[in-house]
């Protein structure tokens, strides 16, 4: 079997909880086979925010995307599996859900940018350091998935 323990950051945005899409969003991870290794529900600081962000200061929606991020809160989750990074990016689909395909987490539940109902790391490097900003180590949980060997060979 090959590398499974690859692990990335998964948000529900304000939008995606005020819109009760919790449930929806971890049932899409949950059944492809992933693992789900810590979730928390947070209402993040702007300074936690921002650095969270810190690739798109500058950009002329950084403000009202984390004036955004701090309207309600947010749910924290980090999952884990094999290509979990690459894999999480598709489900959730394009940025632009105009651009999402039927079928992803935003190509179902979403049409503008601005509110795209959920965030994933876009590189195993962003999702180490997305998962140590948005977690202590102890509250990563280290525990066996029963359903591992129904889901990899
Ligand atoms: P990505 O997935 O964010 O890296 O997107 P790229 O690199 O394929 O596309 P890029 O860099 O041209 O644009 C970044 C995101 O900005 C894109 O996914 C959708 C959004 N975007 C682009 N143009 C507009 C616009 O005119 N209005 C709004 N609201 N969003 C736009
Ligand atoms: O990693 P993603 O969320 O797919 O995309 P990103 O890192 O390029 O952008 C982070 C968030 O910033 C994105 O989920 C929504 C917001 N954003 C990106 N581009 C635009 C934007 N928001 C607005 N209003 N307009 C944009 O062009």
């Amino acid at each position: 079997m090959s590398d499974t323990v690859e692990r990335t950051f998964i948000a529900i945005k304000p939008d995606g909880v005020q819109r009760g899409l919790v449930a929806k969003i971890i049932a899409v991870f949950e059944q492809r086979g992933y693992k789900l290794v810590a979730i928390k529900m947070v209402c993040p600081s702007r300074e936690h925010l921002e650095v969270h962000y810190d690739d798109l200061r500058g950009k002329p929606f950084f403000q009202g995307l984390i004036e955004f991020m701090k309207s309600g809160p947010i749910v924290a989750m980090v999952w884990e599996g094999l290509d979990v990074v690459r894999q999480g990016r598709k489900l959730l689909g394009a940025t632009n859900p105009l651009e999402s395909e039927p079928g992803t987490i935003r190509g179902n539940f979403a049409i503008d940018t601005g509110r795209n109902v959920c965030h994933g790391s876009d590189s195993v490097k962003s999702a180490k350091r997305e998962i140590a900003h948005w977690f202590n180590n102890d509250e990563l949980c280290d525990y066996n998935l029963e359903l591992k060997k129904s889901i990899y060979e």
